[in-house]
């Protein structure tokens, strides 16, 4: 019998909310608990598309804004094949950042739409669960300092989060709001929970295709 496909969980959320490290922590406890599962992230900077996304980001060139966009887009797309053989093995993919990010990000910038930034990605595997970590403007900022790459500022963040609010009102995206407030274990505990109905629903529901 064919092995159950894994279930793909996305993390979204603003800077500082304690994505990478949330991720991290529910790939080894799915680990832990028998759940085959890896961490994949958004923008992956390792290939070609990639390093060009990474010099951009961390201000080493320019590039034109719906060029960028495209080149996170084709950065997922060329991800796919992989991704949807994993999930096919029984492999649960938890991923850090995806479309949502691509959307939000550039809909912040001025002259684009959520529409036109969401064109891109129609099609991508659908994420059976996107948890959002959910942080205030002033909670982020008592975090300390944002760093020094692209977007790291506050009035752009808060730009983000305005749009990442509309993509959520999207209810054929299965949208779960964590509250990143708590300290790291009690938000890694809500993660788990949501994210084990995620891998339990994948296992009778075919992966969907996103925005479609
Ligand atoms: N980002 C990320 C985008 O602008 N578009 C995208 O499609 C994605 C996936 O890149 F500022 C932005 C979001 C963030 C930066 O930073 C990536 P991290 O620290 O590698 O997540």
């Amino acid at each position: 019998m064919a092995a159950k496909r894994g279930a793909l969980i996305v993390l979204e959320g603003v800077d500082k909310a304690g994505k990478t490290t949330q991720c991290k922590m529910l790939v080894q406890a799915l680990q832990q608990s028998g759940y085959p599962a890896e961490m994949m992230r958004f923008p992956d900077r390792s290939t070609t598309i990639g390093k060009l996304i990474s010099a951009y980001l961390e201000k080493k060139s320019e590039l034109e804004d719906h060029t960028v966009h495209l080149l996170f887009s084709a950065n997922r797309w060329e991800m796919v094949p992989e991704m949807k053989r994993k999930l096919e093995q029984g492999t649960t993919l938890v991923v850090d950042r995806y479309a949502f990010s691509g959307a939000a990000f550039t809909s912040a910038k001025p002259g684009f739409s959520l529409d036109w930034c969401t064109r891109s990605d129609v099609g991508l595997p659908k994420p059976d669960v996107v948890l959002f970590l959910q942080l205030s403007p002033a909670e982020a900022a008592s975090r300390g300092r944002y760093g020094e790459e692209r977007y790291e500022d506050a009035a752009f963040q808060s730009a983000v989060l305005d749009r990442f609010r509309q993509l959520m009102d999207d209810s054929s995206v299965n949208w779960k709001v964590v509250d990143a407030s708590g300290s790291v274990d009690d938000v890694h505990k809500d993660i788990a929970l949501k994210s084990l109905d995620a891998i339990h629903a994948a296992q009778t529901q075919p992966l969907g295709e996103l925005w479609k």
